[in-house]
């Protein structure tokens, strides 16, 4: 730990930038995208320059195999594969798909780290019910809003869906604190809303199936931001190194990105947004006594993050 955090303080920003560089340009060997560029998808993914990764893909298994995709991915987490589905913020045309996801992969925490419109644009459609006792139906599923809480950082929604015979509590959290561009105030809301998330994962696990059971993590998280790459890599790469540190006290910052970035095309897409995480990482050390502040002086790093241009 502490030589991590001091191979941050030799490398120094530009050493952090160029390191992210180098993942950027190492990515040779880009798994093949070949679905989300047919014709018939193509309407389904939010962006053109954002690619799905057919080895990690998603499919829904309800319909077609001509018909089976969605923007969504697998990854991996700190020792459970699958931890994650990293997807894009569902657009109109995409809500059935999306519920299927949830359903098939019996899902029970939603987590999105983007608010519907930023800048006068949209970025992720208005997919779940927000108001109190509403109910959305989306072809065979009907989402109703059962409990809203709203936090300094983050909403809390509680919501059931109902599919055919069977209903279901799922948990939608929403991130509030990340600005349209760039990245979080601060790294203690981030660890907060990871706890949140942990907290949730774990109480729904009492509702869940018995293909579960014996699971310590349950079923995939399913977590969106507008294009699923930037701000939901930032995360999941931040909860899979603090898992490990938590665990066996033990840092990979740039195996655990280089990983993400083979499951999900540009996880943690820029940057910023690496600088971030990795002192992220650095300030979640001294949090847990891992390392003294004197040793990390965080201060002259922080700065870095906070000199950023707009
Ligand atoms: N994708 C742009 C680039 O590569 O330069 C930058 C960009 C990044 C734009 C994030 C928008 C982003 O997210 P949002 O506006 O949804 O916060
Ligand atoms: N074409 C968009 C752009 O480059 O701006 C794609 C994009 C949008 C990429 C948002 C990343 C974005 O950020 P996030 O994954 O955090 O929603
Ligand atoms: N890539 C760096 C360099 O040679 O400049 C070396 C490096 C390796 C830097 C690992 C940081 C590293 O830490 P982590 O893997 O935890 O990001």
């Amino acid at each position: 730990v502490s030589d991590f955090v001091k191979l941050l303080h030799m490398m120094g920003r530009e050493g952090i930038l160029r390191q992210y560089e180098d993942l950027r340009l190492a990515a040779k060997n880009v798994p093949d995208s070949r679905f989300s560029a047919f014709r018939e998808n193509k309407l389904k993914n939010r962006y053109v320059d954002v690619f799905c990764f057919d080895d990690t893909r998603v499919k829904l298994r309800d319909r077609l195999p001509s018909e089976d995709y969605i923007h969504g991915n697998y990854v991996d987490g700190y020792e459970q594969p699958k931890a994650y589905i990293s997807t894009q913020g569902p657009l109109p045309k995409t809500f059935e798909d999306f519920w299927s996801m949830v359903w098939q992969e019996e899902s029970r925490l939603l987590v999105m780290t983007t608010r519907t419109v930023e800048r006068g644009r949209s970025k992720c459609g208005q997919y779940w019910p927000a108001e109190l006792q509403e109910t959305l139906t989306f072809d065979s599923f009907q989402v109703t809003c059962n409990h809203i809480q709203q936090h300094a950082h983050h909403v809390q929604t509680r919501l059931t869906v109902k599919h055919k015979d069977e209903s279901r509590d799922i948990v939608h959290c929403q991130f509030t604190d990340w600005p349209d561009y760039g990245v979080p105030h601060s790294a203690q809301s981030m660890f907060d809303f990871i706890n949140v998330m942990r907290e949730c994962q774990r109480s729904s696990l009492k509702s869940f199936s018995p293909q579960w059971t014996g699971h310590a993590n349950g079923p995939p998280i399913i977590i969106h931001c507008s294009a699923g790459i930037g701000r939901s890599g930032t995360l999941m790469a931040l909860d899979i190194c603090l898992r490990r540190l938590d665990d066996c006290g033990l840092v990979d910052a740039r195996q655990t990105a280089e990983k993400l970035r083979s499951q999900r095309f540009q996880s943690i897409q820029m940057p910023d947004q690496y600088l971030f995480y990795c002192l992220a990482i650095a300030e979640y050390c001294v949090l847990r006594n891992l390392i003294s502040s004197q040793d990390a002086r965080l201060d002259d790093l922080l700065e870095w993050l906070q000199d950023r241009d707009p």
